[in-house]
């Protein structure tokens, strides 16, 4: 096969995303062979490979057509969006993972009051994120300057480079740690699978689809659990109305027993106890609940 009816995919070398995304790539049933240097690896068990690198280089690998597809933070994404704005080829959001979640936000002092994005006017804002600051300021009507940095952005008061500052948030631990609290919230993230606008006409976007598929499928399989259970047969009706999520139960009857069935569904939410218990008192009985391993619907 030559090498570019292979899918190259671009992912986190280090970093907070590269061990999730190469997990769930596992999940997706992909195997890989790790060149010397670690850069590269090879694709065992589909004509698909990953490239090792920096986030931040990743949308620009795809828009330059040297990756089809990459994993990165919805923030690094959009941030490049904004810095190429005419430039680019086109790069879309595919789809959200579910992890890597932060919040890109604005900071002030712990001990000041937020009144609004008008108390902003005048203020020199340090972010490593200026394209996307810049786009809530100018949308939000505030004439301030922001303050590009590469990083170590919440120590930039305290240094006097810039009066407050606009940076990502999980838990908020740092900014406590830095005397700073959380002001406004400029854009929600997470971590998200980017690709061209465009789905390339060979071989690598039938590939490119069936790894949707897959994907599609590991995120559903994450939360859904089979639920298998015996019944009356005239509770049935209320006991399907009662299974979480409201699948379609498939009912079967049971040898020996008329008045009786079986009864077995997949559940794409959370089963608790409080469900079981509800089912139990309907006349479920025999409930089991297992997790689900794959599916393809
Ligand atoms: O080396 P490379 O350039 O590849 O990595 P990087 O250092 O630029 O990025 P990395 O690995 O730190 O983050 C990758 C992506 O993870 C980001 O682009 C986000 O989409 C996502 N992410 C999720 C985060 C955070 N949570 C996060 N908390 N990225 C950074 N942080 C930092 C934040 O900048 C701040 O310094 O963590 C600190 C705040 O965390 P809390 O928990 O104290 O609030
Ligand atoms: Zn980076």
């Amino acid at each position: 096969m030559r090498e570019r009816e292979r899918l190259r995919i671009a992912v986190q070398k280090s970093g907070r995303l590269g061990e999730p995304c190469r997990t769930l790539l596992a999940r997706c049933g992909l195997r890989f062979r790790e060149s010397r240097d670690k850069l590269f690896c090879y694709g065992e068990s589909m004509p698909i490979d990953l490239l090792l690198v920096r986030d931040d280089d990743i949308p620009g690998l795809i828009d330059e057509g040297v990756c089809d597809l990459g994993f990165v933070g919805r923030n690094v994404l959009l941030e490049y969006q904004l810095s190429k704005r005419s430039k680019s080829a086109g790069l879309r959001e595919i789809q959200g993972l579910g992890f890597g979640g932060c919040r890109l936000s604005i900071a002030i002092p712990q001990d000041e009051e937020w009144q609004g994005p008008g108390q902003l006017a005048g203020q020199r804002i340090a972010t490593t994120y200026p394209n996307l600051l810049r786009d809530w300021l100018a949308k939000n009507s505030v004439v301030a300057t922001a303050v590009a940095l590469s990083g170590s952005v919440e120590i930039a008061p305290r240094l006097g480079t810039a009066d407050l500052i606009c940076d990502l948030v999980s838990s908020g631990a740092t900014l406590q740690a830095n005397q700073l609290k959380e002001a406004v919230v400029l854009l929600q993230s997470e971590a998200v699978l980017v690709g061209a606008a465009t789905l390339p006409a060979d071989e690598r976007g039938e590939l490119l689809e069936q790894l949707l598929q897959r994907l599609d499928s590991v995120r559903n399989v994450h939360a859904s659990r089979l639920v298998m259970l015996q019944a009356p047969r005239v509770a049935a009706t209320t006991i399907a109305g009662l299974l979480p999520g409201c699948p379609q139960p498939t009912v079967t009857s049971i040898d020996g027993m008329a008045d009786q069935v079986a009864m077995q569904a997949v559940c794409n939410v959370d089963v608790s106890w409080q469900h079981l218990e509800a089912l139990k008192r309907a006349g479920a009985r025999s409930l089991l609940v297992l997790p689900v391993e794959m599916i393809l619907a």
